[in-house]
């Protein structure tokens, strides 16, 4: 039989050759497993004689013991040697710039929002919004539009069943009405814009029955057409970033100013091709004029003492003029191709943004 010190020294020297948690874990259960050499010694110990089994016992307890210890002891070197080599090969470089994101992108329309905002935000004024669904008081009797208007009919505005407080229902056929509520709820001075979805009944290549419009009013003791004016021709010139822009202001009629004017900016027409900002051609691009008395009155405004500008403008017409985008119909097709073509990105990091 082999002896103890025979047995440790082997079991030590293949413990410490085994290359692999799999090779370890093969050593452990034959050796320490019922057909191993340990255990064949410690059946030997029967055929001893009682003194010598003591002794020889215990010392094969001590060498069981320091056997499964140097299992462990491998075991934790092979593992801390795999961690080891993961931490070489997997280390995470925290300097490579990040994947970018797939983000999305601001409408062309929002994107003309944002900028008329600001663009008026730095002249003084503020933004007024309102009801999409609004009554025909504030739709149209307040800006003297009269029943047997024909903006009135049910051709083109889309009339909702029922009424509210007595009035027709109707869904707004321009944002004018936020001009109403405000001069009604807030006394003057008022500057304010109001930028949102207005629908009329009409839908052809060049009409959607939901569309989009800023409106503009100013109300105070001394405002007057020289600075209607002022005020629309610096706009154009901002929104167009077209410093000598032409501007031309024609005499127009509508019930709820007086007078009147639409104006026009230069452009130059040619092969079919249209260029704003210079030329001698014009292109009719907003209304406005003189808050009409009656409307001021409607409102419970001192007419005597008060007076200001209004204007409205369509904001897919003047979204296409400025982007180049030939087809009114795309604005509201959810086309995401179309999207990433003309939108705008959210966040000015280009090198987060992809096509930028
Ligand atoms: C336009 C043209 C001219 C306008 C008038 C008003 C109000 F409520 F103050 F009377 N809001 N908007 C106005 C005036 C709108 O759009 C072409």
């Amino acid at each position: 039989m082999e002896s103890i010190d025979a047995v440790r020294a082997d079991l030590l020297a293949l413990i410490e050759d085994a290359e692999s948690l799999d090779a370890v874990e093969q050593l452990r259960i034959e050796e320490l497993g019922k057909k191993g050499r340990i255990t064949g010694l410690m059946r030997g110990l029967a055929s001893l004689p009682a003194e010598e089994r003591r002794a020889q016992g215990a010392a094969l307890n001590v060498l069981k013991d320091e056997i499964v210890a140097a299992l462990d002891r491998r075991r934790t070197r092979l593992e801390d040697e795999a961690l080891d080599r993961r931490l070489v090969t997997e280390r995470v470089d925290i300097t490579l710039p990040p994947r970018p994101e797939s983000a999305g992108f601001i409408h062309p329309i929002s994107q003309t929002i944002d900028e008329v905002v600001a663009i008026f935000g730095e002249m003084g004024f503020a933004v007024a919004e309102g009801p999409d669904i609004e009554d025909d008081w504030h739709n149209f009797t307040a800006l003297n539009i009269p029943p047997e208007h024909p903006a009135r009919q049910e051709m083109d505005t889309f009339y909702l069943p029922g009424e509210r407080d007595g009035h027709r229902v109707v869904l707004r056929t321009h944002t004018s009405p936020v001009q109403i509520r405000t001069m009604v709820a807030s006394p003057p001075p008022l500057r304010i814009i109001a930028p949102g979805r207005t629908y009329r009944c009409d839908s052809d290549a060049t009409h959607s029955p939901m569309f989009h419009q800023v409106e503009g009013l100013i109300v105070d003791e001394a405002t007057h057409m020289g600075h209607l004016k002022g005020c629309l021709i610096d706009f154009l010139r901002a929104y167009f970033a077209v410093d000598e822009l032409p501007v031309r202001f024609r005499p127009s009629y509508f019930p709820f100013t007086e007078p009147s004017a639409e104006v026009d900016i230069g452009c130059t027409r040619s092969a079919g091709k249209l260029e704003i900002g210079h030329g001698s051609d014009w292109l009719e691009i907003l209304g406005c004029g003189m808050v009409n008395p009656k409307v001021l009155a409607a409102c419970g405004i001192d007419a005597g003492r008060y007076q200001g500008f209004a204007f409205g403008m369509g904001l897919e017409r003047i979204t296409m003029l400025k982007y180049g985008i030939p087809d009114l119909r795309t604005f509201f097709e959810s086309d995401l191709r179309w999207l990433r073509h003309y939108g705008f990105a959210a966040l000015a990091i280009p090198s987060l943004v992809r096509g930028e």
